[in-house]
């Protein structure tokens, strides 16, 4: 027997299982949540706590495994035999690992040349049924909802309840690895908004269970020219170089809004090239490497701390969490478009002590003590 085997096994009781649920699980969750004391100092706030929950970590690099261990449970559960869902990638990554796992057929279809490589990769190593349409992210679910409507085929986009049940986990882990301390501030990428309104759903949780006593504000960050939420109006042809979170129709959009007004929160924008300050800083300060769209919730908080916010926050101290959404393996072709090149020499010592910048014999041989 091993100790830790997923959110299901961890958080059952509070999630709509039953004996008879055959449990698909990875063993996802139980993610770290890292403290990120550059960004204490960037706040302002002297008592301010900052801390990156890494779902990255999560057995297929995002935190749609979280959501993803309950759906395919239950699709296999009710009997499915083959599930479907849109993706900007790590949707489909982790449909077609568990998938894979329960047995299932998984049919993905992608908005054609949008997806990060990595994705795309598990994707296909899982074996799923791959189907690119010229076309985005928005059209692309518009046709797996009627695909799923009419056929005999389990939609596993968030708006299958299931995902937003397994992924309110997050929010019960940050809790609990905070010994019991609510966060103050929840910054979070947004996409399709299922994830902002599952973690609100397993605070309002907790709080109502007493596990909490208060909840966090939620504030959630949207590409700047993909930011239906903060324009207030669907956005035709979505554009950032976070790929994840290309997103012009958001799916849970009234539950987001619901999540920021009763949080008294907010949800707005970060520009790409805000969004990739933060992710060279997450990497470069913290180590912390992470995708794109992930560093849009980082993005977010420098923004306000520029902004002056946390300054005029009326506490003491407090406690706020950066969700950092995904892996940055899954985008290596941005990763080392952020970088500065690398050298190449002869096998020669004097060569590589050349370009590592060293000119002089050493005056002696080091003690080896
Ligand atoms: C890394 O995979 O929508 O607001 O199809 O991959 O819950 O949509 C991914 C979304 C943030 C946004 N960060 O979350 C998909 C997909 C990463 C993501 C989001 C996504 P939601």
């Amino acid at each position: 027997m091993i100790n830790y085997q997923g959110i299901i096994a961890k958080y059952r009781q509070h999630l709509p299982v039953t004996g008879k649920t055959p449990i698909i699980t990875l063993n996802e969750g139980n993610t770290p949540l890292i403290p990120a004391p550059s960004l204490n100092k960037l706040s302002g706030m002297p008592g301010m706590e900052v801390f990156l929950k890494f779902e990255g970590a999560n057995p297929t690099g995002s935190f749609k495994d979280r959501g993803m261990t309950l759906a395919i449970s239950k699709a296999k559960e009710e009997g499915a035999k083959a599930v479907i869902c849109a993706s900007t990638g790590n949707t489909s990554a982790s449909a077609a690992a568990y998938a894979a796992r329960a047995g299932l057929k998984c049919f993905v279809i992608l908005p054609k040349g949008a997806i990060a490589l990595g994705k795309l990769a598990q994707a296909m190593l899982h074996g799923a049924k791959i189907i690119a349409v010229d076309g985005n992210f928005d059209q692309a679910l518009d046709i797996v909802k009627e695909i799923s409507e009419k056929y005999n085929v389990t939609l596993v986009n968030s708006i299958n309840p299931y995902r937003i049940e397994g992924q309110k986990t997050g929010a019960f882990e940050i809790v609990d690895q905070l010994g019991g301390r609510c966060p103050d501030f929840h910054f979070i990428p947004v996409g399709n908004a299922g994830n902002i309104t599952a973690y609100w759903k397993g605070y309002r949780e907790y709080k109502r269970i007493g596990r909490i006593s208060r909840l966090p504000r939620m504030l959630g960050w949207q590409a700047a020219l993909s930011a239906p939420i903060v324009k207030g109006k669907p956005i035709k042809n979505p554009k950032t170089i976070a790929t994840a979170i290309k997103i012009g129709n958001p799916a849970s959009w009234q539950a987001a809004e619901c999540a920021r007004d009763e949080s008294e929160g907010m949800i707005g924008l970060v520009t790409d090239r805000q969004i990739l300050s933060a992710y060279r800083h997450l990497s470069q300060i913290e180590g912390v490497f992470c995708e794109p769209a992930s560093a849009a919730s980082v993005a977010g908080f420098i923004k306000l701390a520029a902004e002056g916010f946390f300054k005029r926050q009326p506490m003491f101290s407090s406690v706020t969490v950066c969700i950092l959404t995904g892996h940055g393996l899954k985008d290596p072709d941005r990763a080392i478009q952020e970088s500065s090149k690398f050298q190449t020499c002869q096998p020669k010592l004097e060569s590589v002590l050349r370009l590592m910048g060293i000119q002089k014999k050493p005056a002696k041989r080091k003690q080896l003590a």
